[in-house]
């Protein structure tokens, strides 16, 4: 497969370069893509260097797929020109999510829905995705009602402006701000932008893409997403009413079997997900598992996974796995 990697600078970019080494991935040739700013910049893949080159040499290689993490207004811009040459583009940001005419796709869950058609696809938000996870098994078994989810996002999820912030903040030095306000010893309640509802669009993307990927109108999501000092993943407490009566034992035994999911569930061990454990790992991990006794058939739990691997550049790279599996593409 030619495969094209845009955005292949950034911090989701590197860990596509990443996974896609770990998982052998089948590629013939590679073209890493970035802005003008960093084309002739050389970037080594399994031992070889390759230079990065911009977004039209890349488009008129017609790479067989494109994997594309940099950015909305990059994918709105470029996906369609890509797709317009016989390139299927899988799409990390939010440009394409909500399109009516696009997928958006967890291959656990959905990935059948991908036809030869499908020419751009879209990843769900890191957030969305595991949540999502650990919610369609148990969807399948007990019907979900109403999700209640409080996020707490590592700051890998803003990009490397952010990063740099929480470090001269520790060192105590003046640098560029990711955010409004001090992230070291602090939690900010604000992911992304506000909305005229009072919600963030985080919080919105895990309302609006959970009923898509679900393909379940009915599912009702209320978020609160919050941004803390943590690099290495994000963590979701995640409250469901389900329409049926369940059992925790169930519960714990659904998760386990789902592909993806791992259950560290023991508080006699002191054993839960944390995302220092959950870094540079593929899995969702699901933990704190109990009844909701201020409410009937209702389930607490805790969800952690790595924002940068299942929650943008694993699930990409499973996306095309997929297409090449199912020839696709
Ligand atoms: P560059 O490094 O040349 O700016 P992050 O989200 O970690 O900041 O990464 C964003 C990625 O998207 C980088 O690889 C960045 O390239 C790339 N990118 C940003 N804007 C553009 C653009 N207009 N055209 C192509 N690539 C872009
Ligand atoms: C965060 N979810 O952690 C974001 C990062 O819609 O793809 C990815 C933003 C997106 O803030």
């Amino acid at each position: 497969m030619r495969i094209a990697v845009v955005g292949a600078t950034g911090m989701v970019g590197e860990i596509m370069l990443k996974v896609l080494a770990e998982r052998n991935f089948p590629i013939t040739e590679l073209y890493l893509v970035a802005s003008e700013r960093s084309v002739g910049k050389k970037i080594n893949f399994k031992g070889k260097d390759y230079e990065v080159i911009g977004l039209q040499t890349a488009v008129d290689l017609k790479p067989d797929i494109a994997l594309f993490s940099a950015g909305g207004e990059t994918s709105l811009e470029w996906a369609p020109k890509f797709a317009e040459n016989g390139t299927t583009v899988v799409d990390n940001s939010s440009a394409w999510r909500m399109d009516e005419t696009k997928k958006l796709v967890i291959p656990e869950i959905n990935a059948s829905e991908l036809t030869k058609e499908d020419k751009i696809i879209a990843n769900p938000n890191c957030s969305t995705i595991q949540l999502l996870m650990a919610l369609k098994p148990l969807h399948d078994a007990f019907k979900i009602k109403r999700v209640i989810v409080s996020t707490y996002q590592s700051i890998t999820g803003t990009g490397v402006k952010a990063v740099e912030q929480l470090e001269n903040e520790y060192k105590g030095e003046k640098g560029e701000m990711a955010y409004p306000y001090p992230i070291h010893k602090n939690a900010l309640p604000h992911c992304d932008v506000f909305q005229e509802n009072g919600y963030t669009k985080e919080e919105m993307k895990l309302t609006k893409e959970t009923k898509k990927i679900l393909g379940d109108e009915s599912v009702l999501v209320s978020a609160t997403a919050i941004r803390i000092p943590v690099v290495g993943g994000h963590s979701e407490s995640v409250n469901i009413e389900f329409e049926n009566e369940f059992d925790e034992a169930e519960v714990r035994k659904i998760l386990s079997q789902f592909p993806g999911v791992t259950v560290q569930d023991n508080p006699d061990t002191n054993t839960y997900p944390m995302p220092i454990y959950a870094e540079g790992k593929d899995d969702v991990f699901v933990g704190r598992i109990r009844r909701d006794y201020s409410q009937p058939k209702s389930l607490n739990m805790w969800v952690v996974a790595d924002n940068l691997r299942k929650g943008a550049a694993t699930n990409t790279i499973q996306i095309a796995e997929y297409l090449i599996k199912n020839k696709l593409v």
